[in-house]
C-alpha cells in the first residue's frame, strides 16, 4: 500500500491521522511568523478574546497560500477524503480553555479534509486535539448528534505533536480539548470533496454562509474572508466553486 492509499484507509476507517513533520522547518518559520503577524494584529484589535480565529489568504501570508494551493496539500486532501477537492480557506488559530466535544461539520453531507499543522508542542493535557475514532461514520455521527451515543463509547485518541506535525481529519470526526490554560495555536487548511448530490450542495452552502458571517465575529465588520490579492491567485475552478457556492459573493 502506498502513502497515498494508506492515508485513504486511515482517514475513511478512524477518521483522522496525525503525520510527523508534514512542514519543514523553514517553511514552518515562515509559516508560524505570518500566522503570529495575522493573531498579534487581531489581538490588539479585539483584546480579552478566548478564542481568535483570521484568514492567512493576504498579501502578506504567502508562504501560509502557497502551501494551500500546493500540489502536495491538495493531493494529500483528495487522497484523504478519496475524491476531487477545492480548497476553501486556510487561517490561524489561537485559542485558550478548553473545547466541548464537536463536530466541525454541521451536517454529514459535508464531505471534507481539514489539515492543522501545528506551530509549537502540544501534548494531550497541553491542546492537542482528542479525536473519537470512527465518529465520522454516518451511523456513529447521526448518534452523536441526537446524544444517542456518548464519548466513552468510543475510543479517544490524542498524540505529542511537535511544530511542524500535522493532524489530519475528515470535517465529521468529533474532537475536543482537554482544559488546558495554554494559548495553543496552528494554522488549518480546510478542502471540501466537490459535491456530488444535491444534499452535498446544501450542506457546502451551509457553511459557506457561516464562514461568511466569521469575520464580523472574530474580526470586524468590514474584513473579507478572501483578499483581492488571494483571489486573483486562486485556481480558476476553486474560485468558480467558492462563488457557486457561496463562500466568495
Ligand atoms: O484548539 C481548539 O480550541 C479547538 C480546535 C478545533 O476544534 C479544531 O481545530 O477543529
Ligand atoms: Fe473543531
Amino acid at each position: 500500500m502506498d502513502e497515498r492509499q494508506s492515508l485513504r484507509s486511515e482517514i475513511a476507517d478512524a477518521g483522522f491521522s496525525y503525520v510527523r513533520s508534514l512542514v519543514d522547518l523553514d517553511c514552518l518559520k515562515h509559516l508560524t511568523a505570518e500566522a503570529d503577524r495575522a493573531l498579534s494584529a487581531l489581538e490588539a484589535k479585539i483584546p480579552g478574546r478566548n478564542n481568535y480565529w483570521t484568514p492567512l489568504l493576504g498579501e502578506d501570508t504567502r508562504v501560509t497560500s502557497s502551501l494551500f494551493m500546493s500540489e502536495r496539500f491538495v493531493t494529500i486532501a483528495r487522497s484523504a477524503i478519496g475524491r476531487d477537492v477545492f480548497g476553501v480557506m486556510a487561517d490561524a488559530y489561537a485559542s485558550y480553555g478548553h473545547s466541548d466535544l464537536h463536530s466541525d461539520a454541521q451536517s454529514h453531507a459535508l464531505a471534507g479534509i481539514r489539515i492543522n499543522v501545528y506551530t509549537e508542542p502540544l501534548d494531550a493535557n497541553t491542546g492537542a486535539l482528542r479525536f473519537l475514532h470512527r465518529s465520522h461514520i454516518q451511523s456513529n455521527w447521526h448518534r452523536m448528534k441526537t446524544g444517542q451515543l456518548k464519548e466513552a463509547e468510543f475510543l479517544c485518541q490524542s498524540r505529542t505533536v511537535d511544530p511542524g506535525d500535522a493532524a489530519i481529519f475528515d470535517l465529521r470526526t468529533w474532537h475536543s480539548v482537554s482544559d488546558t490554560n495554554r494559548c495553543r495555536k496552528f494554522v488549518s487548511f480546510f478542502y471540501y470533496a466537490y459535491p456530488e448530490t444535491d444534499e452535498e450542495v446544501a450542506a457546502i452552502r451551509q457553511s459557506a454562509e457561516r464562514n461568511n458571517r466569521a469575520p464580523r465575529y472574530f474580526l470586524g465588520e468590514t474584513e473579507e474572508l478572501y483578499s483581492a490579492a488571494a483571489r486573483e491567485t486562486l485556481p480558476e475552478s476553486w474560485n468558480e466553486a467558492l462563488k457557486r457556492y457561496g463562500f466568495i459573493n
